[in-house]
Order: C-alpha cells, then structure tokens, then sequence
C-alpha cells in the first residue's frame, strides 16, 4: 500500500492513500507508542484535517511497529494535577478527554488498527474508534488501578456497551491484559487477522466502507452515538439531518423568501403522513 506524507508532525504521521484514506500513526516506538500532551495535540489536529479533507472517507487510527498501538498516558510527564506540556509544566490536563469526542464526533469512520499493545489509555483510544481490526499478536487491557487512574468516561461506559458490564468491570478491577482471539469473543475487535495481513485487511474495510454512500454512513455514526451522547448526540444526528434539509427545495424557500424580503411560500411542500 502507497501513502503520501500529507502533512509533517514531531510525535505522529499522517498520510493519505490516493483512494480516500487518512492514516494516522502515533510515532513512538521507544514508548510502546504512549502519548505525551504534544502527541495528544497534533493527533487533534491530524484528525481535524482527515474530516476537512472533503476527498477522506475513512480513517485508519494506529501505532508504529508490531510491538503496540498505544501503551496510554506518558507516565513521564504525568504530574499531580494532569499531563504536563514539555514534561513540566506547572499545571497539567488530560488532553486526551477532547481526543475521545473528537474521535466520536468525526462525521467519518475511524478504524482502529491494532498490533500489539493497546493498554491503558491506548485500549480507551481503540475503544471509541468505530471499528478494530486486531492483528494476532495484539493485547488489550486496562491498567489503571494499577498505575493510580481510572478512565469513567467512555473508556467504562463504551467498553460495558461493547462486552458487557461483567466483563467490563473485570477489565478494569483485575487489569489483566486479554488476547486478539478473546477479545475478537468478547465483542471487543471486529476482526483477527495475521501482522502481516493487518494493513491489508484494515485498508480493505475502509475500501468496502468508501464504496457506500457518506451520508448514511455519517448518519448512522450518529445514530450509534446519539442515546451515549445524551443531548449533544442527538444535536449531532439534528444537525445532520438540517444538513440534509439545506439541500432541499423547501428550505432554500425559506432562504430565498428571507432575502427576497417576502413571505415564504410553503403551500408547494407536501405535509408528509
Ligand atoms: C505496554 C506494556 C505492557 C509493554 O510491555 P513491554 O513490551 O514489556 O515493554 P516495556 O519494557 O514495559 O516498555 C518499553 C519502554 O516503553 C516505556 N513505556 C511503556 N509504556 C509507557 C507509558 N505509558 N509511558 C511511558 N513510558 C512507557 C517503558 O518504560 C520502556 O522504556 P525503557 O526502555 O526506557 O525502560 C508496558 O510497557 C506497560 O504496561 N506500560 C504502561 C501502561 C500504562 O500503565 N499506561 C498508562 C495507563 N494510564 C493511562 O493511559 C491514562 C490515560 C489518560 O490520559 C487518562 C484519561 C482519562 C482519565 C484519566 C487519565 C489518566 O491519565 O489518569
């Protein structure tokens, strides 16, 4: 597969296929791929630009090498209150928290492709990625009580939806790391494959899902979300649908009636059953 460096970072790349594919690959092998608040930062901006990109109908999300996809948070540069900017700021955040509405937000699929390690706030990256294809060797799991942090947000709330509350709190109170072939059990991937099929077969999903239309995809996303988001998921699936209301004749009368500085005329419009 040919990709074309679409646009220079420090902590990631990102690169677009010629076909409608933006790849987007957290660069940080020594770290098992762990994300600083600056890898945080451009991956925001990575995906800001994959959804401006009007010819980017699918997005892969992954971690250099086969050794991981994400090991979660740089313990390095976590202080007392957050992750610090330059590992010493004096007042730190989670820049991951608006990655992850970012993620769900983006009105296009977003496939996580895993090999090796996605732990901890890298297993809460896959999880609110659309899709995940696991390669063989992959492992997930969640190390928070382990290293002193927990993620309530979507990293317990989507995972329970996905494999089931039991399960999910297990995940999280034992912190045992699982195989790609019982996490493909649990409902928690979409697909196992061997590493080197794993770009392959990731890149053949997004061509399946870029040969079908980008609205109902972009519908449907919201439509999963809507009932998790609570209002802001039903805000998005509205404003899809005014999107689609634009498009049409009965709006762009009220449009043109405004500017004309006339009444509009709606009679012309049926009054569905
Ligand atoms: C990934 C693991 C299992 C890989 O094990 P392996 O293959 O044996 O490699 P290691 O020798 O352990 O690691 C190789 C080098 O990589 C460094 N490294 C690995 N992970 C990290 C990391 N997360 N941060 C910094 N460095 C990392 C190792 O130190 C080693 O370096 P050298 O060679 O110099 O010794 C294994 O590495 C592992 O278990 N890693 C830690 C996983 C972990 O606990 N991650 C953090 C979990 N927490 C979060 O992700 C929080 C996310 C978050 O931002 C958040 C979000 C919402 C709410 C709260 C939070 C919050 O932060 O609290």
């Amino acid at each position: 597969m040919d990709w074309t460096t679409a646009h220079h970072y420090t902590d990631i790349r990102y690169e677009l296929s010629d076909d409608g594919i933006a790849k987007i690959t957290i660069d940080r092998p020594e770290v098992r791929n762990a994300f600083r608040p600056e890898t945080v930062i451009e991956l925001s901006d990575a995906f800001e630009r994959a959804r401006e990109d009007t010819s980017v109908g699918a997005i892969i999300l992954t971690g250099e090498g086969e050794k991981a996809f994400c090991s979660g948070g740089d313990q390095r540069v976590r202080g007392d209150s957050g992750y610090r900017v330059g590992g010493n700021a004096a007042v730190g955040r989670f820049h991951v928290t608006d990655l992850h509405v970012q993620i769900r937000r983006l009105p296009k699929p977003v496939v996580a492709m895993v090999a090796g390690y996605a732990i901890g706030g890298g297993h809460v990256l896959h999880i609110v990625c659309d899709l995940t294809i696991a390669a063989d060797n992959a492992r997930f799991g969640q190390t928070g009580p382990r290293v002193g942090s927990f993620d309530g947000g979507f990293g317990a709330g989507l995972l329970a939806r996905q494999v089931g509350l039991k399960k999910a709190k297990e995940i999280w109170f034992l912190c045992r790391q699982y195989g790609a072939q019982e996490a493909l059990e649990m409902g928690l991937v979409n697909t196992v494959v061997p590493y080197a099929e794993l770009e392959a077969t990731t890149v053949d999903w997004c061509r399946e899902m870029l040969a079908l239309s980008p609205m109902a995809l972009r519908l449907l996303k919201a439509s999963f979300n809507a009932d998790e988001d609570g209002l802001a998921g039903i805000q998005q699936l509205a404003h899809d649908t005014n999107l689609l209301l634009y498009a049409g004749e009965e709006a762009r009368e009220g449009r043109t009636a405004f500017l004309e500085k006339r009444q509009p005329d709606f009679s012309q419009f049926p009054r569905r059953p």
